[in-house]
């Protein structure tokens, strides 16, 4: 079952699966400061696409050293069907008085705008922090909302646009709180 809403010139879909599966533009992975991998949909992304993905992310780490919270880096997708995938690092919940909302918020735009560089029509989000990192997950899908809405409207009107933004939800709490919280967009 889909849930959509339109906004600007992008539908934002929502649906239930494994996102290694997803044959998007772009699919973002929660990666952690390091890039070199751990648990979850990132332990997910790098077993299903093989050491391509690890090999890209450790010459990210030579020039860079590493991926800060809130910011994004890009590398193939190896064997998954995916053309990119950009490694985001989002926070860890920590209360809520340590900026965490702002820092998942930059999550969200900054891998908007490397993917949209990269000519992305099709982007899949997992729902960042809401796993080993603990963010509440009612909270998360809001801000994740509202973070992609904004930048979709932000859009210039000559500016490329994707085509759509799925949100990936692997559990099921998950997909009933971004089912409720699209449909209160609309
Ligand atoms: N497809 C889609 N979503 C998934 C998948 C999958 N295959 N597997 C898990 N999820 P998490 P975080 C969901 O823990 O909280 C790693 O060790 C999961 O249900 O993957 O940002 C990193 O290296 C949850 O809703 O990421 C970091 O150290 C969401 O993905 C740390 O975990 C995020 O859960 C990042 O923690």
């Amino acid at each position: 079952m889909e849930t959509s809403i339109t906004i600007n010139r992008t539908v934002l879909t929502v649906v239930r699966g494994d996102i290694t599966r997803i044959p998007a533009d772009v699919i973002v992975n929660a990666a952690n400061t390091s890039l070199l991998g751990g648990g979850g949909v990132d332990g997910a992304i790098h077993r299903a696409g093989g050491p391509e993905i690890l090999d890209a992310c450790r010459r990210i780490r030579a020039k860079q050293g590493g991926c800060p919270v809130g910011e994004a880096v890009i590398t193939t997708a190896g064997l998954l069907p995916a053309k990119y995938v950009v490694h985001t690092v989002g926070p860890v919940w920590n209360g809520g008085d340590d900026d965490e909302a702002e820092k998942l918020r930059d999550c969200y735009r900054s891998s908007l705008t490397l993917a949209i560089e990269h000519g992305a029509a099709t982007i899949a989000f997992p729902n960042i922090s809401t796993g080993i990192y603990s963010f509440p997950k009612l909270l998360a899908a809001e801000i994740a909302l509202d973070a992609v809405a904004e930048y979709l409207c932000e859009l210039a009107d000559d500016a490329p646009a994707p085509k759509r933004i799925i949100f990936v939800c692997y559990d099921a709490e998950n997909e009933q709180i971004y089912r409720e919280t699209l449909g209160n967009c609309s």
